[in-house]
């Protein structure tokens, strides 16, 4: 650091981060209960996980992808390539002094911004850590807990209606409930009967059409605070159309990878609501971007999950403690998920609040190495 560097060359930034190693797993954890949504089932949630080095200090991301392009295009072993042959090879070796350093190396590949958000968690988790700031407090959110709600995958509906009692026995402050295409306005009005009052979301996965707006419109009557990506991934003008044709409002999640699909989004009046995953946006820098073009427009942003394991639940605590972070969360307890988790703390509600893990700088967790050991499928290490 001290040395004099050659004429003519830069001199190393102060406190820049030379990423010494980098090291890429891949996970797999048996889920609690299998989740159904309208685009398949999930029985254990796989992901990636990778871990970067820089003075003593370790910064890790967790990936969001499935293992198919079944929620949106980006796949496990697209991923692994990527990461591998491309994304890896320019960050390890190299000095960063600031997480907005990475974007010469993370902004000019088209796509792939859950590989990208995993590279970006990851940078940021050690930055922090060598600033001694919590995640939190370095993204400049409020408050030690964050309110949470529960995502119930597709099931018959007595099952669905003894679900949704178990949530509400734990205090979770919202239910989203995963439709599909006949298995909607019937469930709804089962639910309803039962519990008149409580907050109730709906959450489509790009299961209807425009050709369904007669259903969609049917659902105005079950006093929903929001129905959750209706219509195509890939599609912002049609969502627009709906809705202009509903009371309900649109809450976009698919839809939105970045702050300029959420301007395009709210300019053309596509949602009311938006679903923010740093997993899925490519990572803090753009999730805090969307939150604040949401909050120019007025719109509040709630904090979604794609039943992450305990490094990206973390994150995802962390970022929704930005203040238009106004309606719970998908973040719930990770026991819902899990028998055991790959960090040591345990990430669980208290009457429907999630506590931020503020246990040490950074994300605020700790893998639990030799539990994590058990659970991986493969490691590859990656030095200058
Ligand atoms: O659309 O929000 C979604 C899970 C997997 C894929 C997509 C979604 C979800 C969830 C679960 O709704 C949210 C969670 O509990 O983590
Ligand atoms: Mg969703």
């Amino acid at each position: 650091m001290t040395e004099p560097s050659p004429k003519g060359a830069t001199p190393p930034l102060r406190g820049a981060l030379r990423i010494e190693a980098a090291d890429l797993r891949l996970v797999a954890l048996p889920l609690v209960t299998p989740f159904v949504i309208s685009t398949g089932t999930m029985t254990d949630k796989i992901f990636p996980l990778l871990t970067l080095q820089a003075n003593g200090i370790e910064g890790v991301g967790e990936g969001v992808m499935d293992p198919t392009p079944d929620y949106l295009e980006e796949t496990i072993p697209a991923t692994m390539a990527f990461l591998r042959e491309v994304l890896l090879p320019a960050v390890v070796g190299r000095s960063f002094s600031s997480p907005a350093e990475l974007a010469p190396i993370l902004d000019p590949w088209r796509g792939h911004r859950m590989a990208k958000a995993m590279v970006e968690m990851a940078f940021t988790d050690l930055f922090a850590k060598s600033m001694g700031l919590s995640l939190r407090d370095l993204l400049g959110g409020l408050g030690s807990e964050v309110a949470v709600g529960v995502s119930i995958g597709i099931a018959d509906i007595p099952t669905t209606l003894d679900r949704i009692a178990v949530a509400q026995d734990a205090g979770y402050r919202r239910t989203k409930l995963k439709i599909k295409q006949g298995h909607d306005v019937a469930l709804l009005a089962a639910v309803r009967e039962r519990f008149p009052t409580i907050k109730l979301t709906v959450d489509a996965n790009t299961d209807y059409g425009l050709v369904d707006l007669p259903v969609l419109r049917a659902m105005d009557a079950f006093g929903l605070d929001y129905i959750e990506q209706p219509l195509a991934f890939d599609d912002i003008h049609d969502h627009a159309v709906v809705q202009d044709a509903l009371a309900t409002a649109i809450c976009l999640d698919e839809s939105i990878r970045s702050a300029t699909d959420a301007r395009k989004a709210l300019v053309a009046g596509a949602a009311r609501v938006i679903n923010i995953k740093v997993g899925r946006v490519g990572g803090f820098a753009s999730a805090r971007a969307i939150h604040d073009v949401c909050a120019a427009f007025g719109v509040p942003v709630w904090c979604g999950g794609m039943l992450e394991a305990g490094v990206g639940r973390a994150h995802n605590i962390h970022l929704a403690t930005l203040p238009n972070f106004t309606k719970p969360g998908d973040t719930s307890s990770a026991s819902r998920y899990f028998h055991r988790d790959i960090i040591h703390e345990r990430l669980e509600t208290r009457g429907g609040m999630m506590p931020v893990p503020l246990n040490g700088p950074g994300m605020g967790v700790t893998l639990d190495l030799p539990f994590l050991k058990t659970v991986t499928r493969s490691t590859e290490s990656f030095r200058p």
